[in-house]
């Protein structure tokens, strides 16, 4: 039996924590040999740590052979200390009238925080993935508090919105989900992001011959993929839980996979449009366990080159509203 990884999660208790848990717990996330220890942080409020203990309740009633062990606190030195792997989901909402830069600002201090104590008190090999949001904003905050961990440790998640563009694709062609390949996004996790459906292909096939309506494509597509937690908070009253935490069980299961292609939120040095030093959505290829490469080589034709101008826009107002907190 191989030796217990630690896995640190911040909004345990939470819609999506709720969702995420049994599946890391099951060995989704890491392998059916691979035994977890769960580091449950929840905000140091009453109600949540309650919750927290019902769902530590819960945990233990699922009898998972691979859980070695529970830890619930709202110490994050405590959550944080040795993890291989730290998820930051928690989050501050955005509240009724409040504007993207309160919101920017209050979530870079709780990001600024659990960057330092993530990068005192973690394993060695730690690795970082935010899902809370902004999420891409919030992993470059966290990311700039590290001195020991280097910055290709911190990624964001976009593969919801990857899994999202591959199901419209394959609902589109009439085809099998399988068939779908190759569909990366690019940018920020937001309305703004690029699901660049010129290098996808179906069957082997480039989609956009398959499905030989490119008004459909520039238009439906990426407008359906870019407003879909919208959608689904119309239409459940409650924002995506479920398919974000399936989308970060595919996150980190690709990122500990060589050879799997996916796409992640990076440093961006330059490449594809992106300013140098925003957090951007990319085609990478997992090299070993926890690292990648960035794919390089997509051509660009003007349509994507001005979808990736307006979510790269989006990242550099984003830093700027934040830059005089990571100084
Ligand atoms: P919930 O409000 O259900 O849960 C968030 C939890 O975080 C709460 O239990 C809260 O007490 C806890 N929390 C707040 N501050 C904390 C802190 N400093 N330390 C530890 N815990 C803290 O939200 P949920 O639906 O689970 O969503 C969580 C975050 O994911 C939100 O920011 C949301 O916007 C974001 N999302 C990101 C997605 C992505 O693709 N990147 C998709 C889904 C989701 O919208």
């Amino acid at each position: 039996m191989k030796a217990p990884i630690r896995v640190a999660v911040t909004g345990a208790a939470g819609q999506i924590g709720y969702a995420l848990l049994f599946r890391i717990a099951s060995g989704a996330m890491f392998g059916p040999d691979q035994p977890v220890i769960l580091q449950l942080i929840e905000a140091p409020i009453e109600k949540a740590l309650l919750a927290l203990k019902g769902v530590a309740m819960e945990l233990d009633d699922c009898a998972f052979p691979l859980l070695k062990g529970i830890v619930q606190t709202s110490d994050a030195s405590v959550g944080f200390k040795d993890a291989n792997w730290c998820l930051l989901i928690g989050a501050k909402p955005r509240g009724p009238g409040m504007e993207r830069a309160d919101l920017l600002k209050d979530n870079g201090k709780i990001f600024i925080e659990q960057g330092k104590i993530i990068d005192a008190v973690a394993a060695a090999d730690a690795r970082v993935a935010v899902v809370g949001n902004p999420a891409n904003t919030n992993c470059m905050i966290a990311a700039s508090q590290a001195k020991r961990l280097p910055a290709d440790r911190f990624t964001a998640m976009v593969r919801l919105d990857q899994n999202r563009a591959q199901t419209q694709l394959a609902q589109k062609a009439g085809v099998d989900l399988t068939a779908v390949k190759d569909i990366f996004i690019y940018g920020n996790h937001s309305p703004t992001m690029f699901p660049a459906f010129a290098h996808a292909t179906i069957n082997g096939q480039p989609a956009a011959s398959v499905i030989n309506d490119q008004a459909w494509l520039q238009g439906p597509f990426c407008e359906t993929v870019g407003k879909r937690g919208a959608a689904i908070i119309a239409a459940r009253g409650l924002s995506s839980a479920a398919s974000a935490a399936n989308a970060l069980v595919d996150h980190v299961r690709s990122l500990v996979t060589p050879g799997a292609i996916h796409s992640i939120a990076v440093k961006s040095n330059g490449l594809y449009g992106f300013d140098a030093n925003v957090w951007a959505g990319m085609p990478v290829k997992t090299t070993t366990p926890g690292s990648y490469e960035v794919i390089t080589g997509y051509a660009m034709d003007d349509f994507a080159k001005a979808k990736i101008a307006t979510t790269n826009k989006e990242l550099v107002d984003e830093r700027a509203f934040v830059a005089d907190m990571i100084k």
